[in-house]
């Protein structure tokens, strides 16, 4: 769980003297400024910083007025900590604001959506004209099928152009959908139905993924076999393959083709609930985390125009998440779709049916921005330089990441060689809970730092705080917290208001503590330095798994790391260092050596590991984190705890292999 209050070990004094020891040391003197030309015409310049520092509320009003309203709101902000009602007795609908009003404007004929299956020739080009169509045929079909404004709607489907149509159609008669990733087990799925008591499951046959058919069917009848509450099961046929039908079972194709391509979109309330979506906590019941309706689309919509210096007309923006995370959530679906861009959808892995297929995908739609993960990143270093040289990728403009810290050579490999070095790189913070981006460069404004997500957005009150809660000076660490709300906040934890208080407002008093450590360096920009219950105590010293990891990705011949502290009898904690090595390198008898002495010489010799295994894979969820708790078992000999959020539990299995000192 995320608590606060499990989060004591972080906040030992001698830990904080080392980790400025550490920051110290770390001294990181790259700067890439914006390029002029994106710079003289950007979406966003100083002056937008300047307007939301002087009234931010103001400024929230402004991103909502980029929104079509059916009712404009009375009072902008509620707020009887810790919850917030933003645009209150506006009404309006998300479906409308990310598709009808596009074809009203004369803008039908232009693409929503380039879908790219993942077996090669598979695509579809789907225009705001088509989406508006679909959207309503599946929004008529789930009236049909007896979904009412309120009722929550499970969605386990491929990445698929069905996915983001369910969604669309759920939020236009104001049903409330659960996306699960594709990639969970039945128990997860299971217990995310019953937390949400879902009355409806839209799936598939299966999907593909690393070039075969992967069945999702089978998983959702062994979960339904105890969710007597669903009502019906909607099936799109995407693969083929053989499934069992069951009495509750109907195909999409006999649903959604007969409806009607017309359905009138109501308004719904400002802060009536848009969707669930559970975070993966490692412990009890998962968390459901609530998004609703007008603040979450207003700061998408305005984030996703200004981080990525979208202009609709002429951009092709490409966000490489699943939707069944937040980030495919907020920027595949809801912000892309508001602000009338075009994106790339795609099906499949990056490696299939070779590892150039991104770099294929660019090339072919042309694509202008691209935003992927630090996981993703490392994969194509560790594949080698010379695959996307191949592919023409001069359209390219802005570059982002996502989802964990972009250790800086990471950065660095990304910017070079994915971004011709013409390209800003956008370092994105934020969470499932945030809904939108809270801290990051801004692509025509910032110079940015490779590693630093850099500053809060405008309107946003980040602030890296100590153990009190007092806000630390510049070249100081500690908790990263949010002290104003926003528009696109959690409004709480499904069914459970207290456990949302417990978990992200008990830690600071008034402040949002979003369970990450971060420091602010000299010229007071900000560094994330990983989830605090990831820090490691080495003989009384705190040192971030972030800090040690990038050292580790800063020698030549490594291309990931993973580091976490084991329990030891001298130092209570000991560094244990999992690296994945770069494509062509050999494994070495010294490497392990060498790489220690790598991290004493960048970091200090207090964080030099204990042991380093090279091994050819690491744990990660669905969503591309590294699953640190699985090898902190693995280091400590223990049997591994829950797996069910895992990608492919194999490479647990190659890991215990190798490690054969921790016995
Ligand atoms: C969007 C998303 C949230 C956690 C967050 C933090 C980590 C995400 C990051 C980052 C450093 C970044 N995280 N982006 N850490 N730099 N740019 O990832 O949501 O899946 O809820 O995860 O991910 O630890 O607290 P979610």
């Amino acid at each position: 769980m995320r608590s606060g209050k499990e989060h004591g070990v972080a906040t030992e004094t001698p830990g904080q003297e080392s980790q400025q020891t550490l920051s110290n040391l770390m001294s990181e003197t790259r700067r890439f400024e914006p390029p002029a030309d994106l710079a003289a015409s950007a979406n966003v310049t100083a002056a937008t910083f300047e307007e939301a520092d002087r009234d931010s509320l103001a400024f929230w009003e402004s991103t909502a007025d980029r929104l079509t309203w059916a009712r404009r709101w009375d009072t902008t902000l509620e707020w009887n900590a810790p919850f917030a009602k933003w645009f209150v007795g506006g009404e309006l609908n998300v479906a409308y604001n990310c598709v009808d009003r596009h074809v009203e404007a004369g803008l039908g004929d232009r693409v929503a959506y380039y879908w790219e299956g993942e077996p090669e020739g598979d695509s579809r080009t789907i225009t705001y004209a088509d989406l508006q169509k679909e959207v309503s045929r599946a929004a008529n079909a789930l009236e049909e099928l007896g979904v009412r404004k309120g009722d929550r709607v499970a969605v386990y489907l491929p990445m698929i152009p069905e996915l983001p149509i369910t969604l669309l159609a759920c939020a236009r008669i104001g049903a409330i959908h659960s996306v699960v990733f594709g990639g969970f087990s039945s128990a997860a799925l299971k217990s995310r139905i019953h937390d949400a008591d879902a009355k409806v499951v839209i799936t598939a046959d299966g999907g593909y993924r690393r070039g075969k058919p992967s069945a999702l069917k089978p998983t959702v009848d062994e979960a339904l076999e105890e969710c007597p509450g669903v009502e019906h099961v909607v099936v799109v046929r995407r693969t083929g393959q053989d499934i069992a039908v069951n009495d509750r079972d109907i195909w999409w194709h006999d649903i959604v083709d007969r409806q009607s391509a017309e359905h009138e979109p109501a308004p719904h309330g400002a802060e009536d609930p848009l969707y669930i979506l559970y975070t993966s906590g490692t412990t009890g019941r998962p968390k459901g985390i609530l998004h609703t309706t007008g603040g979450y689309l207003a700061q998408t919509a305005w984030t996703h125009h200004a981080v990525f210096d979208l202009k609709p007309e002429t951009d092709v923006y490409w966000c490489t998440a699943d939707i069944g995370w937040v980030t495919g959530h907020s920027y595949i679906v809801y912000g892309p779709l508001a602000n009338g861009a075009t994106s790339v959808i795609y099906e499949g892995t990056p490696d299939t049916p070779h590892k150039g297929r991104f770099w294929e995908i660019v090339q072919k739609y042309k694509v202008t921005i691209l935003y992927t993960a630090p996981t993703a990143i490392r994969t194509f270093m560790k594949w080698g330089d010379d695959i996307r040289a191949k592919f023409d990728m001069s359209s390219l403009r802005v570059l982002g990441s996502v989802g964990e810290p972009i250790n800086p050579e990471a950065y660095v490999w990304y910017r070079e060689n994915i971004g011709g070095s013409r390209c800003p790189v956008v370092d994105t913070w934020w969470q499932t809970e945030t809904g939108a981006i809270m801290i990051s460069p801004m692509p025509g404004v910032t110079a940015a730092k490779p590693g630093a997500a850099m500053r809060p957005l405008p309107g946003i009150s980040a602030d890296v705080v100590d153990d009190q809660g007092n806000s630390v000076p510049n070249g100081g660490g500690g908790f990263l917290v949010v002290r104003e709300p926003w528009p696109a906040m959690l409004r709480t934890i499904w069914g459970d208001d207290q456990r949302y208080i417990d978990t992200y407002w008990s830690r600071f008093d008034g402040m949002y503590f979003p369970g990450d450590g971060a420091k602010r360096d000299e010229d007071g920009d900000l560094w994330l330095l990983g989830r605090v219950d990831d820090v490691m105590l080495v003989s009384g010293h705190n040192i971030s798994t972030t800090e040690v990891e990038s050292a580790l990705v800063s020698h030549p011949k490594v291309a990931e790391a993973a580091v976490v502290g084991a329990t030891d009898p001298v130092t209570g904690q000991a560094i244990v260092a999992f690296v994945i090595l770069r494509g062509s390198v050999e494994e070495s008898a010294d490497i392990a050596t060498d790489l220690r002495n790598h991290v004493a010489k960048t970091l200090g010799p207090i964080a030099k590991p204990r042991q380093i295994m090279v091994v050819p894979e690491l744990p990660k969820t669905r969503s591309g984190k590294i699953m640190r708790r699985l090898l902190r078992d693995v280091a400590e000999n223990r049997s591994l705890g829950d797996v069910t959020t895992l990608t492919d539990d194999s490479v647990m299995k190659l890991i215990s292999e190798k490690m054969p000192a921790a016995k």
